[in-house]
């Protein structure tokens, strides 16, 4: 077999790209064609060293060698088994493992393939719950300001990005927002949560509660850490808040944790690291470790038990995806959750948590620098974008970024990163070390 992979593709404008400037990325096309460990390899041979684990999934690092051999024997013995009325055993076993280490409660699991379509069946599991408990009136969701769920009709109704919401009608009715967790101008350069202000900002639920009834609304969703909008760390106690509210209420919690699952905070759920069992708990991304697209959603058991009446022979939940469990997809689960159990990676991060923070606010004073945010292996820096041209600032940083050897993400002019669990600290110097000078090259 001819190996293509430093062959660059000489016709780019078929494949429309998802969230990317295609026409400039086109003009200047930047091309990984291998990845090991902390490091990408760029089709003109250099090495990236990895700041956001791919795009926040890759937390266990790349072609981890029992992923990679759990996909390639899962692919060669069995490729696919339909999902709908038939089983096949990886995908029980995942599920077992991933109650193993799920907080407690959360004991049922369905899969899917994306965080996107996690947070649909979420969203929709929530509202079915009520009705199969013969409370069909609930039926409003409630999401929150710069929350992102994925980019489906359910998940942009309750997301909070004008720029994913705008172009697409009316979306679903029905959907209300609680306010964001930032507060710009204040709090800059804190270091992990901060203290005040929580209480307050759960409060606003009750407000929403009191417009709308308890009686109308079906489920809160929120991430427990804001991840795509540019890193937004809860205050202390908002969490905790948010879930005696909704259980005052008879609300479920539902808590988006495709960023902050598997390992991110140095938990292995957020829901650990804030000491709040969510009803609804929603995965992707490091699920699989970024190989094969899956996601999982994990339920209680009284969520799950109480769609288990009628007659045996009836479908209780008419819900599911063609993919929901794919064998290939439910080895490399398998094998990602061993490596992650090998290597201890799942509370890694609680060790590296002080030396991650203490580089990323090393960066403060450099120019243009407005504020630095960090939780667990999660970090953002802020810069004060450019007058007239918001988002230019950071997207050239990505650019010399890229050009001098660091992956690192942003999001209008926040640079947000996340590396892999397996980053030493010699690895966070060179990411932090290299993003210091670019800084200083900003315009
Ligand atoms: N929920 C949350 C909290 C997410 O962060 C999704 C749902 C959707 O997952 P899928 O697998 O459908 O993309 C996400 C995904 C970024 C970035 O750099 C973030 C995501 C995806 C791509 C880029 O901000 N989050
Ligand atoms: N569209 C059509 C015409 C289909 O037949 C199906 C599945 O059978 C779907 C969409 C949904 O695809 P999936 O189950 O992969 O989400």
């Amino acid at each position: 077999m001819s190996s293509r992979q430093n062959v660059a593709p000489n016709d780019l404008s078929a494949f429309w790209m998802p969230f990317t400037s295609n026409r400039q990325f086109k003009k200047a096309p930047r091309m990984f064609v291998k990845a090991k460990d902390m490091y990408y390899t760029t089709s003109d041979g250099r090495q990236v060293l990895d700041g956001t684990a791919g795009l926040w999934c890759v937390n266990a690092g790349h072609c981890r060698p029992k992923i990679v051999q759990a996909i390639a024997e899962q692919a060669a013995e069995m490729d696919y088994a339909p999902a709908f009325q038939m089983g096949h055993p990886k995908a029980f076993e995942l599920a077992n493992a991933l109650v193993g280490i799920a907080p407690e409660g959360l004991n049922h699991v369905m899969y899917t393939n994306s965080g996107s379509e996690s947070v649909e069946t979420a969203l929709k599991t929530a509202i079915a719950y009520h009705r199969v408990k013969g409370d069909g009136s609930r039926f409003r969701l409630i999401g929150r300001e710069r929350g992102y769920h994925g980019v489906n009709f359910g998940g942009i109704s309750v997301g909070g990005i004008v720029t994913n919401r705008k172009m697409f009608g009316t979306l679903l009715t029905g959907v209300d927002h609680l306010p964001h967790t930032h507060t710009p101008g204040q709090n800059q350069f804190t270091r992990g949560q901060r203290e005040t202000g929580g209480e307050a900002l759960a409060n606003e639920l009750e407000r929403i509660v009191t417009l709308h009834d308890a009686s109308t609304i079906a489920a809160v969703i929120v991430e427990p850490v804001a991840g795509s909008t540019g890193v937004l760390i809860p205050p202390k106690g908002y969490l905790q808040k948010l879930r005696e509210i909704t259980k005052k209420h008879g609300i479920l919690l539902i808590f988006d944790e495709v960023i902050t699952g598997f390992g991110r905070l140095g938990t292995p759920f957020a829901a650990d690291y804030f000491g709040v069992t969510p009803d609804i708990l929603v995965t992707a991304k490091g699920l699989t470790n970024g190989t094969i697209p899956m996601g999982a959603v994990l339920v209680t058991s009284e969520i799950h038990d109480a769609f288990m009446q009628g007659p045996e022979h009836m479908i209780e939940f008419f819900h599911g995806y063609t993919y929901s469990g794919n064998p290939v997809a439910a080895a490399a689960g398998l094998g990602t959750l061993e490596t992650y159990k090998d290597e201890e990676l799942l509370t890694r991060g609680a060790d590296l948590a002080k030396y991650w923070e203490d580089a990323l606010h090393s960066l403060k004073g450099l120019p243009h620098v407005i504020d630095i945010r960090n939780l667990g292996l999660i970090g953002a820096v802020e810069l004060e974008p450019i007058a007239g041209a918001p988002t230019k600032r950071a997207f050239s940083a990505f650019v010399k970024a890229y050009e001098s050897g660091i992956l690192i993400r942003t999001t209008g002019d926040i640079i947000a990163m996340s590396p892999p669990l397996i980053i030493e600290k010699a690895q966070i110097d060179t990411l932090i070390g290299k993003l210091a000078e670019i800084l200083k090259t900003l315009e």
